[in-house]
């Protein structure tokens, strides 16, 4: 089943902000501000069967291995919705849209021959985004390798490296005349996350294979850069991080160095390789129990300029002198078990903006699944979801902040769009600030994301209210 009988218009319910609630204001944030929101590929198109010419992903192998769970069959069918979509995203005032393309979509096995059909999809995607005045982020990774690629040792292979390189030039060929802003990779954390522990494809359980896998998507993303580069010098060219910073549970010594530790091990990794051109020690040591052979070549590939980075923010850790992640007491969390803490977002920007030198920066991810109601409205769902109002309302403040301290940033985009499939854990972690109802696929503002087109509307025309 490719899709589902619906009216495709997207109900936009009656919404009567009341800003003694959550404030619609104008925020000080750098003129040229970006505001919009974020998906992904195997989150939300479906279209995966093999009339759409598309490969297999390794989360269709993940999910046929466990086929309790929901998969990305459907998701939210933006395959072929998407004209649709784009005229809902119009609609709700959204400026930029950032989206990743599947690589099995353009090239089913990850090399060599390529989908034609898949290409023309993202094709005609960005040219309705530019009709309609949104400017398009795109993502070449977000997580859905090849399912070929990975019978042939996937991220843990350098080889994977060189065909995303060639992907990368494919997808640039076809789009690069449109698209400015170019995402290599979605939070490697997470990808190196499928290789170690349960929970995300591949699936694999071993941790020995952490740095290597991590240091090839380094790699991978430093040849893409090149790939983009070669293409043309105009392209606006970065990456996205999940940044979740450790914080000490108290004052001690011990403490801070455990989070300092789990830190670096985990997330600065990543920056000081980007930006410093080499690995915390910490990771050094690791690679080199595991044998994994880490050059100069490879450190200069890694450390190129880049255009902007951009932050995936859901929460920071706890950490205590034995550096084990703690609970925090009483803390508000999301369905995800993620404390809710935008002042922590403010923290870390600051800090970064100490340790390194680092090029504008987008919040490219920010959200929180939280249970949903829907109600009836007028004879019409509607979805008033408060609380991720202020969670949103809250987070723009931490930015607010940072900015006023002289970090530069310069966009915010709300994860997610829509409700979508939170990979291994299914549909019912709603963090979408859109409905979409899973029977009809009838897709339904909500609250939030009516209130956030207001939001967006005042700081774009530059005068605020509230
Ligand atoms: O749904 C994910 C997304 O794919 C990557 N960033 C975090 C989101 C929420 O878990």
């Amino acid at each position: 089943m490719t899709k589902t009988d619906s009216n495709n218009t997207a109900i936009f319910p009656v919404f009567k902000p009341r800003t003694s609630q959550v404030p619609i204001r104008h925020f000080a944030l750098r003129p040229g501000f970006v505001w919009g929101a974020s998906t992904s590929a195997y989150q939300i198109e479906g279209g995966i069967g093999a009339e759409s010419g598309r490969g297999r992903s390794i989360w269709e192998d993940y999910f046929d291995a466990r086929p309790h769970l929901d998969n990305g069959e459907i998701a939210c069918d933006h395959y072929n919705r998407m004209v649709e979509d784009v005229a809902m995203i119009k609609k709700m005032g959204l400026k930029a849209y950032r989206f990743s393309v599947a690589w099995p979509r353009i090239m089913p096995n990850g090399k060599g021959e390529i989908n034609q059909e898949g290409l023309e999809f993202y094709s005609r995607l960005v040219d309705e985004l530019l009709k309609n005045g949104i400017e398009p982020y795109l993502t070449l990774y977000h997580w859905d390798l090849p399912a070929a690629l990975e019978k042939e040792g996937g991220w843990a292979s350098r080889e994977t490296c060189r065909h995303f390189a060639e992907y990368t030039q494919v997808v640039v060929n076809r789009l690069g005349d449109r698209v400015k802003h170019w995402c290599t990779f979605n939070e490697p954390e997470v990808i190196v996350a499928g290789y170690i522990g349960e929970g995300l494809a591949p699936g694999l359980r071993n941790p020995s294979l952490r740095v290597q896998v991590g240091h090839n998507l380094m790699l991978a993303h430093g040849m893409a850069v090149k790939a983009l580069r070669s293409y043309s010098k105009d392209l606006q060219v970065g990456i996205v991080l999940n940044l979740v910073p450790a914080e000490a549970s108290n004052r001690s010594k011990a403490a801070l160095d455990a989070a300092r530790r789990h830190w670096q091990r985990n997330y600065a990794w990543y920056l000081d390789g980007l930006f410093k051109g080499r690995y915390p020690r910490v990771v050094s040591l690791e690679a080199r129990r595991h044998g994994v052979a880490i050059s100069q070549e490879d450190m200069e590939l890694i450390n190129q300029t880049l255009d902007y980075l951009g932050i995936n923010w859901y929460l920071r850790q706890v950490v205590n002198s034995r550096g084990k992640v703690l609970r925090v007491p009483a803390a508000q969390e999301t369905l995800m078990g993620w404390e809710i803490n935008a002042a922590a977002l403010t923290r870390m920007l600051i800090q970064m903006k100490a340790d390194y030198k680092l090029p504008p920066i987008y919040i490219t991810e920010n959200g929180a699944a939280l249970k949903d109601e829907v109600v009836e409205q007028g004879g019409q769902p509607a979805v008033h979801d408060l609380e991720r109002m202020h969670y949103i309302y809250d987070h723009i403040c931490a930015l607010e902040k940072a900015s006023l301290a002289g970090v530069d940033i310069r966009g915010y985009f709300a994860w997610s769009l829509m409700d979508n499939l939170e990979w291994s854990l299914g549909f019912s972690k709603t963090f979408g600030i859109v409905h979409v109802d899973r029977k009809t696929m009838q897709r339904t503002v909500k609250d939030s994301g009516l209130w956030y087109g207001l939001v967006i509307k005042v700081n774009t025309v530059g005068r605020g209210h509230g």
